[in-house]
């Protein structure tokens, strides 16, 4: 049985041509003019891009006194039906440590997901069973460790535990990713404006300034350059943060950076709003910012100098995030996007001219397959590859309402936006598990584990690089350069 996807553009990252795509099994087998297959899927007047990958997912993860409302299930169905073919969520370790609830979520997922999905693993401390687990996780293909600088008293890790880390992540060829707030600060902020009497969602974004965001990246992208390893730094919100990323690449450093579809286009006066209801839903970290900081994140994306744009799905019911009324530190954090980041990002991004479609398959797609080191098995349009392929029509529109959502959750932030540009299909691995014209249930049990392997190459370069070049006076030319820099 195969499959041939007939008569549409192809958008990868590089380039945009004209060819037709044979699919046998899993994986694309041929691509160019005039195929034929057993079944053919219409994509005249319409784009073919590869699957979006959403590297920054929470689905059913306890938080905050909670656990996420949003399923394995409805989580992946929601991503399939906006075009999301890959999801890469966080574990939270529990009292049994990495390995365990490394076990449950993948339990989970292989039983619900309707589309691939890969793991970070989180470290939340710092011990010789960390050390000694994380080795472990990376051999059941996790090449990822992320680390928060925010949430004091729970999941923070303090700067001697991440310079332990990160050194660890060298060595063993991962990548730490890092959510960049300074997490003393945020609670000394809190604090005062509760002990002000500001107990409203308001309070929520006044005690985490762009400045904690700022000081916290750029004090991770110091200690990553201290232990010689790459780093991510997720949910990049503000022209602070952004700035350090940048300075750090300008400077040589292996740096990431990955803007929510949330901060590109969704403001602080939101926290304004005298619906108390309305500003909690919105209530995430790091919080929306004024407008400004979205110029610089589409900059950023247009410069190169963010890669990656992702959701931090993280999604809670009114009835949670009532939790938090009268203090709004007990307000959950998060906010949803998984099922409408292609689309909106489609419609602001490529619908406005601020960037390409190309650009926007690389942000979506390819840059993150890369980085998290999955290329060309996903986010690519090659032979062998697997067919994980969105048949896209740039004429399709809707207005995404929280009653038309595959979501489980009760209200959408993006009420009543208007989109241009929508799947028409979605294929996972060559099969098809969303279907605009005729709907789709969700396909659990059909998504699969997507190893990743560690990056050597990538660790052991730059470690190089900074072992022979860091100890020259700055403005000696190195002799020679390390081979394969
Ligand atoms: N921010 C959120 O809003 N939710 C999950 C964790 C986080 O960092
Ligand atoms: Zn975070
Ligand atoms: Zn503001
Ligand atoms: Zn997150």
């Amino acid at each position: 049985m195969s499959i041939v996807i007939k008569g549409g553009t192809i958008v990868a990252a590089d380039r945009s041509y004209a060819a037709d795509i044979l699919i046998e099994g899993d994986t694309i087998a041929a691509i160019g003019p005039n195929l034929s297959g057993d079944t053919v899927i219409d994509a005249e007047g319409a784009y073919v891009l590869p699957g979006g990958i959403d590297p920054h997912t929470h689905l059913e993860m306890p938080f905050m006194g909670t656990t996420t409302a949003e399923t394995w299930e409805s989580g992946t169905f929601a991503a399939v039906s906006g075009g999301t073919t890959m999801v890469v969520d966080f574990v939270i370790p529990g009292e049994g440590g990495m390995l365990p609830a490394l076990d449950l979520w993948a339990e989970r997922a292989a039983r619900q997901a309707s589309c691939d999905y890969g793991f970070h693993m989180s470290v939340t401390g710092w011990s010789e069973q960390i050390f000694g687990d994380m080795e472990k996780v990376v051999a059941r293909g996790v090449n990822t460790f992320k680390h928060f600088m925010a949430y004091k008293g729970a999941l923070m890790v303090n700067d001697d535990e991440m310079f332990g880390s990160f050194t660890r992540c060298a060595q063993l060829g991962a990548l730490p990713l890092v959510h960049a707030e300074n997490g003393d600060l945020v609670a000394a902020l809190q604090q005062k404006y509760l002990a002000d009497g500001v107990t409203g969602p308001e309070g929520h974004s006044y005690s985490r300034p762009p400045a904690v965001e700022g000081e916290a990246t750029n004090r991770a992208i110091m200690i990553a350059d201290a232990a010689g390893v790459p780093v991510y730094i997720v949910h990049t919100s503000s022209e602070e943060a952004h700035e350090a990323i940048r300075r750090a690449r300008q400077a040589g450093q292996r740096v990431y950076g990955e803007p929510l579809i949330q901060h590109l286009l969704l403001d602080d006066s939101v926290y304004a709003s005298p619906d108390w209801d309305f500003a909690a839903q919105r209530v995430m970290s790091p919080p929306f910012r004024d407008k400004r900081h979205q110029e610089s994140l589409w900059a950023g994306l247009v410069s190169g100098s963010l890669q990656v744009v992702a959701t931090d799905h993280c999604a809670f019911t009114l009835a949670q995030k009532q939790l938090g009324r009268g203090d709004f530190t007990r307000i959950p954090n998060g906010t949803g996007g998984l099922e409408d980041r292609m689309s909106l990002l489609w419609h602001n991004g490529v619908g406005t001219g601020r960037i390409t479609m190309n650009e926007f398959v690389a942000v979506t797609s390819t840059n993150i397959a890369q980085i998290l080191n999955i290329y060309p098995r996903k986010g690519a349009i090659l032979p062998g590859s697997d067919a994980d392929l969105v048949v896209w029509d740039p004429k399709a529109s809707k207005t995404i309402t929280a009653a038309g959502q595959k979501s489980v959750i009760d209200y959408n932030v993006f009420e009543g936006h208007k989109v241009t540009g929508l799947p028409r299909y979605t294929l996972s691995r060559g099969a098809v598990v969303w279907d605009a014209g005729r709907g789709s249930s969700p396909q659990p049990g059909r998504g699969q584990h997507v190893a990743r392997p560690a990056f050597p190459a990538v660790s052991r370069a730059y470690a190089t690089w900074k072992e022979l070049v860091a100890p020259r006076p700055v403005n000696r030319a190195p002799e020679h350069m390390p081979i394969g820099v």
